[in-house]
């Protein structure tokens, strides 16, 4: 008999199990929480905190005046083994409060009890008003030198190296909202230069709503849930939101982007960034520019299918979010260019015609290259989560010397709406002196007191001309590399509310980028209009809407308006004549297929040695491979990431069959709660099934080898485009792997418009 206790018998074997599993583990599937393994049993003996895992990083240690202060990252992290009051004062239990007798009332000196409910009733606070969903990263920026030319800013000077944090978001939905919906993306960069802190705070597409800030309230009330029943979230496909846009009709460039395949990114990684406005940027000599600052995903632009986006919105709704933290971990580094379109800085601020002040507008990329300047690489995911993404505070005005403002009205307002907002959602003034917000450049800023503050001032005299503190802090000039506030030259006019006569024209660049669409995005651009308008209850509005879309392309507006059931108008201003810009477009070319994640059907009749074989060929292609088996825990040697219960085809972007497995037992109709599995009486489990169709629906590359074949012509998919098979389970998945040079199979959407 065994002399062990029943819970060591357990313990026992649950650690053998583990070890096994660790050893088949080389490389690993990222994703594990913990820096170490948990033991089954509750640790008892004292230790000091666990260092981060590898992958992760947290704000240099600076003062909250932006000195070195030399102590590693965690100095800022929870010290010693022992629990303790706020105060540091060591705790004996923290299971029971203090009570007159086991039976008795808690008594109000029990001060460590208020203490942690104190603290923790004021633990949140309030989300952001927009962009309140996002998710942040570490990393370095490089710079070429091949901006030096044109801006004075230091780290844009050959081979600088210049920390940044990150910030994605989506725009419209609360903090706790789904990562895949059809939104713009936000794409905040905070530059820790030594010359100040510089956030280049922009979005995943080039243009706006709205021309002038004081419409953004509008814009958002208009796009967030209805203030009555609070729904829906996260989403544009309601009344309002097109209630505003089809009045409001400047919005509808932005709304085009928002309903092209921009809207639903792949991944954080895959988006391209652009800070929409033009700015003045001005070199060493004092002589100035006009620039757009655009991000050129490494990886290429990519975007999910809207039933992939809506599905993974239920079943991952950290989707983007764990698709960034897991590439930094598998050491996929996302990685971006920084690029500048740069124009004369002519009096009119114009291009070819374009003004540049007007926000709703690009420059097509064909008339204005994008000239590349430095590269980004996130390599660190934050620590933690509250602490570093949510308490970042990005600002506009956070300019380093050598790059200034325009007038363009959206981003006049702007200057004025960053900081006031962190007031209310930090708690204060002091909000650069949170870590994640602490320059790396000195700060003697004769700004005192306020909530939360953690620096120390000395002296006596925070006032400027003063003799007490020797006349510090002095004023820098060229020498010392001050901020240039630009002296432009102010033409002579009224005061008024209006915008220049150019800002009237609201459809051209609408009608640029349909044009620019290949037939397949014009067909997902069709689609999202019908969907979000046919959700909409309102007749009139859907008509308004049909109007703008008759103004922009009659091809799109007929088949929309078919789509709706409504007839279709006729245009009211003259179409365009406009010259389409290829670069807008997302198919055609091919890219790297890094971080992507990759299925691999197996049950215990597959030939383990070949599933070995291809997951390590995966993992060397920088890919991640997540075995998908009947059950959990180990199949054959190696362990299963996912079951046929919990694996569902959105999380995948290729498909490998390694098998053809029966139906496991959990695959009866009644416990199978998925919705479209066929029912288990056929050869292969109904849940793989399913996962192969959905995978040929998205378009997504499908492989299989051996008996996995026949899973394939069961699903009636074999020998039909992006759909390998052979005898060799390698060589499948190298043909797997160039389809996804092209991220999908594109022949599988047939397209019905030119
Ligand atoms: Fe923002 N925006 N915005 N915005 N914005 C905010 O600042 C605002 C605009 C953008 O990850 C807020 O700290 C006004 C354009 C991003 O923390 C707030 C106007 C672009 C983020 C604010 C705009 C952006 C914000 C909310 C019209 C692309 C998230 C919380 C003039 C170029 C930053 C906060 C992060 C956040 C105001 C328009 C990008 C309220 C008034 C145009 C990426 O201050």
């Amino acid at each position: 008999m065994d002399a062990r206790s029943p819970a060591k018998v357990v313990k026992d074997a649950v650690e053998s199990a583990a070890e096994k599993v660790t050893d088949a583990l080389t490389p690993e599937v990222p994703g594990k929480p913990g820096s170490a393994p948990p033991t089954v049993a509750e640790p008892t003996t004292p230790q000091d905190p666990l260092p981060p895992k590898p992958e992760q990083g947290s704000p240099q240690t600076r003062t909250p005046t932006g000195a070195r202060t030399g102590a590693p990252t965690t100095a800022n992290g929870q010290q010693g083994a022992y629990l303790t009051t706020a105060q540091g004062a060591r705790l004996r239990d923290t299971d029971h409060s203090l009570k007159a007798g086991p039976r008795g009332p808690t008594l109000l000196q029990d001060h460590h009890l208020r203490e942690k409910i104190t603290h923790f009733d004021h633990e949140r606070i309030p989300e952001r008003v927009v962009h309140a969903r996002g998710a942040g990263a570490h990393g370095v920026f490089t710079a070429y030198g091949a901006a030096e030319a044109v801006t004075r800013a230091g780290f844009l000077r050959k081979g600088r190296a210049t920390d940044v944090f990150v910030r994605f978001s989506t725009v419209l939905g609360s903090r706790g909202s789904a990562d895949t919906v059809r939104d713009t993306r936000g794409f905040a960069t905070k530059f820790y230069t030594d010359e100040g802190t510089f956030d280049l705070v922009g979005n995943n597409m080039p243009v706006f709503f709205i021309q002038d800030a004081i419409k953004f309230p509008d814009i958002i009330h208009a796009g967030k849930p209805h203030p009555d029943r609070e729904i829906p979230q996260a989403q544009s496909a309601h009344d309002a939101f097109w209630d505003f846009v089809s009045l409001h009709t400047e919005a509808q460039h932005h709304t085009l982007w928002n309903m092209s395949d921009r809207g639903i990114p792949r991944s954080y990684r895959t988006m391209e960034g652009f800070g929409v406005h033009t700015f003045r940027l001005v070199n060493e000599a004092g002589e100035t520019v006009l620039a757009k600052f655009h991000w050129k995903p490494k990886l290429g632009v990519h975007s999910l299918v809207w039933e992939e986006a809506q599905m993974l919105a239920g079943i991952d709704p950290d989707f983007h979010r764990r698709d960034l933290y897991d590439a930094i971990e598998a050491g996929a580094f996302p990685e971006w260019e920084l690029g500048l379109q740069v124009f004369p800085d002519t009096p009119e601020e114009t291009f070819a015609g374009i003004d540049l002040l007007d926000p709703t507008k690009i420059v097509p990329e064909e008339l204005a290259p994008v000239q590349l300047v430095g590269s980004l690489t996130l390599n660190r995911t934050p620590t933690n989560f509250f602490a570093e993404t949510e308490q970042v505070a990005f600002h506009v005005g956070h300019l380093p010397p050598g790059i200034d403002v325009t007038n363009d009205p959206l981003l006049q307002g702007r200057l004025f709406s960053y900081v006031d907002t962190q007031l209310t959602r930090l708690g204060g003034p002091n909000f650069a002196q949170i870590p994640i917000n602490r320059p790396h450049a000195a700060v003697n800023d004769m700004l005192r007191d306020g909530f939360h503050q953690h620096a120390v001032h000395a002296g006596v005299a925070p006032y400027r001309p003063n003799s007490l503190d020797g006349g510090n802090p002095f004023p820098a000039g060229d020498a010392e590399n001050a901020f240039l506030d630009v002296p432009v030259r102010v033409a002579e006019a009224p005061k008024i509310r209006a915008n220049p006569v150019s800002f009237d024209d609201h459809f051209s660049q609408a009608r640029l980028f349909w044009l620019s669409m290949s037939p397949v995005e014009r067909e997902h651009i069709i689609r999202a209009y019908t969907f979000e308008l046919g959700k909409c209850y309102h007749q009139e509005i859907k008509e308004r809407q049909l109007q703008c879309l008759a103004n922009v392309d009659p091809v799109l507006c007929a088949q929309v308006a078919a789509g709706l059931g409504l007839p279709a108008p006729q245009p009211t201003v003259p179409l365009a004549d406009v010259t389409p810009s290829p670069v807008l477009s997302q198919v055609g070319r091919q890219w790297p297929a890094d971080g992507r994640m990759v299925g691999i059907v197996v049950d215990p009749e597959a030939d383990f040695d070949t599933v070995r074989d291809v997951r390590r060929a995966v993992f060397a292609a920088d890919m991640v491979p997540l075995l998908i088996a009947p059950h959990g825990g180990l199949i054959g040697d190696l362990p299963a990431q996912r079951s046929f219960a919990t694996g569902r085809s959105v999380e995948l972007d290729a498909l490998l069959i390694a098998t053809a497995p029966a139906p496991a037992p959990d695959a009866l109709p009644a416990r199978d709660a998925k919705a479209g599995a066929a029912p288990a009486t056929g050869p292969a489990d109904p849940r793989v099934l399913l996962m192969v169709e959905e995978c040929w629906r998205h378009a997504k590359a499908i492989g299989a080898w051996g008996p996995g074949v026949s899973v394939l012509e069961q699903a009636g998919v074999a020998g039909t485009p992006g759909v390998v098979t052979g005898d060799s389970g390698e060589d499948v998945f190298t043909g797997v792997h160039r389809l996804m040079a092209d991220h999908r199979v594109w022949e599988r959407f047939p397209a019905s418009v030119g």
